[in-house]
Formats: C-alpha cells, sequence, structure tokens
C-alpha cells in the first residue's frame, strides 16, 4: 500500500511510566500551538494532520504512530465514527470465530460487547501506553488513511473499510454527542452541529475525505483494502458477510453453507439481537476516554433513512450535495446514497 503522505508526528511517545507522563506534557505544549474547535463528545478538538480529533484520540493516536508494530495476518476494521463500526466489530469477529465452533449460547458475543471483543487501536494506545499491543487478529480505528502508522502501511494487514450515508452518520453522530457530552459544557445545538459537519468539524473527519482516502486505497490495492457500504449490508447481509469472510482468509466452505453457519453469524450480529442482549442493554466498558461508556449507547435505530426524522429538506439538500460534489468524479459506487437528492433535483 502507499505510505502516508503525512509526516509522521512531531511528539514523541515514550514507552515507560515516567515517559508517559513525558508525553502527556508534550502533547498539551504541543495542543496550544494547534487548530482548536468546538468539540462534539469534549470541550474541544485538534486538528492534526488534517482531521479533528478529541485530546484523548490524538494523544492515542501519536503513540499509535511510534510504537504500533503489526502482525503480517492482523486485520483491522476503519471506518468513521458511527458508520456501522459495531456491527462490523461484531460480523468480522463472529467469522473469524464462528458459530460452529462454539456451543450455542456460548459465543463471546453473547456475554461481551463488540467493542470489548474488537478494541480500537488509538483507544488502546491511550489507555495503555507503556504495554505492547495485544496480538488480536482483529482490530479497529477510526485513524484516516493519511494518518495510519508507516509500520501497518508498508506490512501485509488487510483493511476492511466501511462507510454509511453521511446523513445517517450525522444525525446518529448528533445523538450519540447528546448522550455523551459532558453535562457541564454547552450543548450542541442540531444547526451549529450540522454546521461543524458539514464543515468537516467532526471526530475524525472531514467525513467525506476519510471515505475517499480509502476509497483510493481499495482501487490502488483492491486485495489488501475492502470498502463496503453500511446500506449494502442491510440489503443483502448474506452476500457480503460471504464476500467479508473470503476477504480476510476464513471464507466458508460449501458444508458451512449447508448447514447456515452463514445465516446464523448474520442472525447473532443483528441490530435486534446484539441489542437485546443484557450486557449490551446495561453493560459499561472502557476504552479511551476518561469515563465508562454505557454499551447501549452504541445502538440506537440501526436504520437506514432514520435522518429523515431529524433533517429539514434543506439539510438534506446540502448534505446530498456535498457528498455528490466530493464523491461524484471519484467511481466510488454509492448505493442508494443519493436517490432523494436525484429525486428532488429532478
Ligand atoms: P462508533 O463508530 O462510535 O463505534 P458505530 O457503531 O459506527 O459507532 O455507529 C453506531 C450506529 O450503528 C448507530 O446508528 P444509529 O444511531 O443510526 O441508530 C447504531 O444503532 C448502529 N448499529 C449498531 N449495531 C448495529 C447492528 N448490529 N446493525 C445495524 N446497525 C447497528
Amino acid at each position: 500500500m502507499a505510505a502516508s503522505s503525512v509526516s509522521q508526528n512531531p511528539v514523541e511517545a515514550k514507552t515507560n511510566d515516567e515517559g508517559q507522563i513525558e508525553t502527556r506534557k508534550a502533547f498539551m505544549e504541543f495542543s496550544s500551538s494547534i487548530p482548536k474547535r468546538k468539540g462534539w463528545l469534549s470541550e474541544h478538538l485538534y486538528q492534526y494532520q488534517g482531521s479533528w480529533y478529541t485530546k484523548p484520540k490524538f494523544e492515542g493516536l501519536v503513540s499509535l504512530q511510534n510504537h504500533f508494530k503489526p502482525q503480517p495476518t492482523t486485520v483491522l476494521l476503519v471506518s468513521n465514527p458511527k458508520s456501522g463500526t459495531t456491527w462490523f466489530k461484531a460480523l468480522l469477529f463472529a467469522l473469524m470465530n464462528r458459530t460452529g465452533q462454539y456451543e450455542d449460547n456460548s459465543h463471546p458475543l453473547l456475554t461481551k460487547s463488540p467493542h470489548e471483543c474488537v478494541p480500537f487501536l488509538e483507544s488502546y494506545a491511550y489507555d495503555n501506553p507503556t504495554t505492547p499491543y495485544p496480538d488480536l487478529p482483529l482490530l479497529a480505528t477510526h485513524v484516516p488513511y493519511a494518518s495510519l502508522p508507516e509500520s501497518l502501511l508498508t506490512s501485509d494487514c488487510r483493511i476492511v473499510y466501511v462507510f454509511r450515508d453521511p446523513k445517517d452518520v450525522f444525525v446518529s453522530l448528533w445523538h450519540f454527542a447528546g448522550k455523551r457530552r459532558p453535562k457541564k459544557l454547552p450543548s450542541l445545538l442540531l444547526d451549529e452541529a450540522f454546521e461543524m459537519f458539514c464543515e468537516g468539524v467532526s471526530p475524525y473527519g472531514p467525513f467525506w475525505d476519510h471515505v475517499l482516502a480509502y476509497q483510493k486505497a481499495s482501487l490502488e490495492c483492491p486485495e489488501r483494502v475492502l470498502i463496503l457500504q453500511y446500506e449494502e449490508m442491510t440489503r443483502d447481509p448474506i452476500v457480503h458477510a460471504k464476500r467479508l469472510a473470503a476477504f480476510i482468509g476464513h471464507p466458508f466452505s460449501l458444508e458451512e453453507e449447508r448447514q447456515g453457519v452463514i445465516q446464523r453469524i448474520v442472525d447473532m450480529c443483528s441490530f435486534e439481537k446484539l441489542s437485546s442482549l443484557e450486557v449490551n442493554k446495561s453493560g459499561v466498558h472502557h476504552g479511551g476516554t476518561p469515563v465508562a461508556v454505557q454499551n447501549s449507547s452504541y445502538f440506537r435505530e440501526g436504520k437506514v433513512g432514520d435522518y429523515k426524522n431529524l433533517l429539514t429538506a434543506e439539510m438534506i439538500q446540502r448534505l446530498d450535495k456535498i457528498t455528490k460534489d466530493k464523491f461524484g468524479k471519484s467511481g466510488l459506487s454509492m448505493n442508494g446514497l443519493l436517490d432523494d437528492y436525484y429525486h428532488s433535483t429532478k
């Protein structure tokens, strides 16, 4: 894969306990010199290598860029926040840990959140700056392509990238921010959040640049980067689960197909199933944030087109126009993303 064009970070992350403090201090100094804007989930977002981060995620990213050493067989799930990460974490984890290998009712996904089963790299790096990365076959990140660690770009790792209609992404993120934003901060009004999202000021944003960079990598190296759309997965989960399994090197055998293993995986990872599990209804997990996160906050509606319940016609038109302008010439397949737009502009 092409190496990142962005020069690697200016803050050197250290690995011992003392170093951790040094890194935090270096970060504090550095962060006072870079652009910052009002945040969604925290007070501020900081701009680094063209994208926007909360403090913990920025610090995690810096550590990641300095220290991450992937295994050649690592599979990395990448997404913009709110694009289907939880769902695809579950799917990929289940594809690697087939239901057939477990007794009924003993699959780890039934008692652990997908975020516990598949950690985010930058969150892990923030929480464990002095500990080596876990030797797990499946990891996840929201980091944009240009900021991925060199070690990953030059490795044989496979990347699964999932993207989603930005209208649903925006709505999902706004609701999530409503739950997660500290109460002491002034609320983030819908119109203000919408302007920020359109401008590209959202966690790991701009949204469109994030997608386009991975799409380019996928075109250049299709055997290393697979790009999938949330909406496609909802339309035909069996077909795409099979594609995913083959891509990550765990294709289904005819026997497994006959036994209905694919359907069982798709069912176990469905919104209805996962959101009804006790662990995802009342559990919490820690991951790169100072406070524990309620697992239930990752399960809201799980639908395609929920944006219609919140956005005005003007907002829909504006986001679609940005998407059309940005994605238009990319050749990116956008199955159904702009249907409303073309309908309304006929
Ligand atoms: P993250 O990037 O912060 O980890 P992510 O999982 O990408 O979040 O996004 C959460 C969205 O995925 C929510 O969408 P909504 O707000 O529009 O409802 C959530 O409901 C949806 N989601 C979670 N699990 C599933 C699933 N199994 N199937 C489909 N959608 C899901």
